[in-house]
Order: structure tokens, then C-alpha cells, then sequence
């Protein structure tokens, strides 16, 4: 056994047998963690910027900063960086995909009449890795967006063309979830909103019911594709209001039965999600997270593995919400290596998961027997239990680099890949 592979593996045997102690069984945890799904956002490769090619830039109150050099340009090339990013983190996963990184073969293809045929590279990349896939309509960066609105724009035909768009998602959605036997989750987010104080809060919010209503209105088989709707507390640009806030989005979903996507990046800078998650689903079936990181007034930073993270995984595996909740991710920094960005964000919210799988039950029979000194003393004990020895040991077994070793793969496919573009 080579020396590393070896001090690995004795490592694992002193966390198990110390997991061990208090009950926790470190196979099952990393069995249980294997058969959890993250879906990766294809937009950190190429900085939101899509296939489309009209030399509109993003908008809707997101943005990329930075220009490290090497951003995907081609659907061919950000499919290849994706299969590194994948090779770099343990577990079977999801791609989530926007609608405008279809493949249009150099022809322009209006937003509202694109089909199955255009995604078929993807279908066929997805098939071939056995992956699930989610979706997305892309309601932004397009001059009808341009004014800040679109399913709540007072215009009927802007309106309209959305609401066309996100029929042609949900259809899109629909095949990919049927071919690959996985219901893709399709989410809709629109920017729209205010950069001032608006006097009529109420119109836009009305029109955006209407048009939701539209879209949805066809029944489509949940076992191919699931309808998920996202709130926002504000954008740049729409500062002063959001027409899709989270109490619209919530009253929607309760109200008609949809997913509701939880950005952890929408809310008020010390609101976190984690308690969110347990009440939205007493009243809606199944939630979409997007796990992010807000910082100040952006909500979009890699995931690090701070308390916001870590409360949302021990949300989930404490109160047994893991099959009711879809994982994805949406982040995008074009300031570092944006192979090392999907890797470090995507192991972040495994290690926070496996961090959360590793709880014993003792914790919830402290707080059960009303010992909150015990659950409190247990609860801070746990932090420096070694389950970064578990996690290293998870990485070898699923045969992904162990520790920092990703990092010399990433900077090789810079060095032989990324720099020559
Ligand atoms: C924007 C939303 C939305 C987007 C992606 C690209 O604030 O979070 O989910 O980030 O759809
Ligand atoms: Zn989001």
C-alpha cells in the first residue's frame, strides 16, 4: 500500500472507532452520502453567459465579476471542463442546465421557439455519464428583459414571449427527464423588479400570477420534469423591489402545489434558509435549495463551508427532508479557476452533508429527555470529532483525489487545457 493510501486508511480506522463510541456508524454515513445527488449549475464555466451568441451580455440583476483567463466558450468546451470538475468530486451527480446554453448550430433561435432538438448534445453528454439533468428558462440577458420586467412586464406581448418561453422549458424539461429517467427540476426565476420605490406593488405581482397560471397550465408528468419557482429579495438594479419576493413565491407554491427554490444567497444578509426547509415542506411537496454564499449585497459566491451551510445539511438529515429536497448549486466567480470554483463549492456541500450524517442519535434523544445540557455539550463536541479523516477516506473510495491532490489536477488541465483558449 503506498505510504499516503496508508495513513489514510489508518486515519479512518481511529475516526471510526471514536464515531464508533458514540454510535455512529462511518460506512453508513458515507453509503448514505454516495446516494445523495448534487446538481452542478453549467454557469460557472463560462460566467452565465449561454450559447446564443447575440452579443447580449447578462443582466437582470446578476453579474460576474473577475477575468481569470480560460472560461469555457463552446458547449464542447464547457461539457469537457465539467468532466473534470466531475472527476474531482466524489459521488454520482446532476447537471442543471439554462435554456440558453442550447445548441442552435450558429442559426439564431428565438427564446420562445426553442425545442428538445436543440439540447440534444447535452442528452446525449448526460446518457453517456449517467446523470440526471434540471432546467431552467432563461428569463434574462435578452432584449425583451431589458427594461428590468418580463413575466410581469405591463406589456401582454412581452409577456407573452415569457410565458412562451417557459412553456418551451417545461416541454425541453419534460424530454430530458423522460429520456433519462429522472424527473428534471425546472425552475423559474425572473429579475424582475425596481431599482426605486414603486407606488403599485400590487399590479406586477398580479400579472406575474397570471402568467405563472399560463405556464403551468398544461399537466406534465412529474415523473419526467417538476415545476420549481425562486424568490429574491433583491438585485442590482431592483433594489427597492422584487415583484417574485419570497412571500409571492411562497403563497404560489403553497397555493398550487409547486416546488419552492430556496437561494440561501435571497434573503437578508443574516437570514439563513436552514429553518425555512422544514416548515415550507409542511405545506409544499418538495423544495429546491440553490446553495450559495451571500456576501453584502451578492448572493452569489462559491460555497464555503461556513455555519450557513453546515445548518442547512443538519436541517435536512436531522429532520429526514433529504428525499424530499432537491440539491443544487448556483455560484459564479470568473475571479479564480473556475474548474477549482464547481470543485471546491460542490465538495463544500458534500462535506457538510457527511458532517451532518455523522450526528448519533443521541443528540435528538438529549433534546427528547429535555437535556439541553447534553445536546448543547454534544452539538459543540461534534465539531472536532475527525470527520475530515471520514471525508478523505469517502474521496479515495469513490476514487477522487484526497485532499488538496484535486488542486494539482486542476492546475494541470489549466496548464494543458484552460491557458490555451
Ligand atoms: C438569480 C437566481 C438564479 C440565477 C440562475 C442563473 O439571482 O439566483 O437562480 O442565479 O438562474
Ligand atoms: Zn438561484
Amino acid at each position: 500500500m503506498a505510504r499516503k493510501s496508508k495513513s489514510i486508511a489508518q486515519s479512518y480506522s481511529q475516526a471510526q472507532a471514536r464515531y464508533a463510541e458514540i454510535g455512529v456508524d462511518t460506512e453508513a454515513a458515507m453509503q448514505r452520502l454516495s446516494a445523495i445527488p448534487i446538481s452542478l449549475h453549467c454557469w460557472q464555466g463560462d460566467d452565465v453567459g449561454g450559447f446564443e451568441n447575440t452579443g447580449e451580455g447578462l443582466s437582470g440583476g446578476i453579474a460576474v465579476t473577475g477575468n481569470y483567463p480560460g472560461k469555457a466558450n463552446t458547449p464542447d468546451e464547457l461539457r469537457a471542463d465539467l468532466d473534470k470538475a466531475l472527476s474531482l468530486i466524489p459521488g454520482k451527480h446532476r447537471l442543471n442546465l439554462h435554456a440558453f446554453y442550447g445548441e442552435f448550430g450558429g442559426k439564431k433561435v428565438a427564446r420562445n421557439e426553442i425545442r428538445p432538438e436543440h439540447f440534444q448534445n447535452w442528452l446525449a453528454w448526460a446518457k453517456a455519464n449517467g446523470m440526471g439533468m434540471d432546467f431552467n428558462p432563461t428569463c434574462f440577458a435578452h432584449p425583451k428583459s431589458a427594461d428590468g420586467f418580463t413575466l410581469s412586464h405591463p406589456k401582454k406581448a412581452i409577456r407573452d414571449f415569457w410565458i412562451e418561453h417557459c412553456i418551451a422549458s417545461r416541454e425541453i424539461a419534460a424530454v430530458i427527464g423522460k429520456t433519462l429517467g429522472s424527473p428534471a427540476v425546472t425552475n423559474v426565476w425572473i429579475p424582475d423588479g425596481y431599482k426605486d420605490t414603486p407606488v403599485d406593488r400590487v399590479s406586477p405581482r398580479k400579472r406575474l400570477e397570471a402568467s405563472l397560471d399560463k405556464v403551468f397550465e398544461k399537466k406534465l408528468n412529474p415523473k419526467h420534469m417538476l415545476d420549481a419557482v425562486e424568490c429574491k429579495l433583491f438585485g442590482i438594479g431592483s433594489e427597492s423591489y422584487v415583484v417574485g419576493s419570497h412571500e409571492f413565491y411562497m403563497g404560489y407554491a403553497v397555493k398550487n402545489q409547486k416546488l419552492l427554490c430556496l437561494d440561501a444567497g435571497h434573503f437578508h444578509p443574516t437570514e439563513g434558509i436552514a429553518d425555512k426547509l422544514g416548515t415550507m415542506l409542511l405545506y409544499v411537496p418538495e423544495i429546491l435549495l440553490h446553495v450559495s454564499r451571500g456576501v453584502r449585497w451578492d448572493s452569489d459566491h462559491v460555497v464555503t463551508l461556513d455555519d450557513a451551510l453546515q445548518s442547512i445539511s443538519a436541517e435536512l438529515v436531522r429532520n429526514n427532508l433529504l428525499s424530499r429536497t432537491h440539491i443544487g448549486l448556483d455560484f459564479f466567480d470568473a475571479s479564480i479557476n473556475r474548474i477549482a470554483a464547481w470543485t471546491i463549492g460542490t465538495r463544500n456541500t458534500l462535506k457538510s452533508l457527511l458532517m451532518a450524517l455523522l450526528e448519533p442519535a443521541a443528540l435528538k434523544e438529549a433534546e427528547k429527555a429535555g437535556d439541553l445540557t447534553t445536546r448543547l455539550a454534544l452539538m459543540e463536541e461534534l465539531k472536532s470529532l475527525p470527520w475530515g479523516a471520514v471525508w478523505d477516506r469517502y474521496c479515495e473510495s469513490q476514487d477522487v483525489p484526497v485532499g488538496m491532490d484535486w488542486m494539482k489536477e486542476a492546475k494541470q488541465y489549466e496548464s494543458e487545457v484552460l491557458s490555451k483558449r
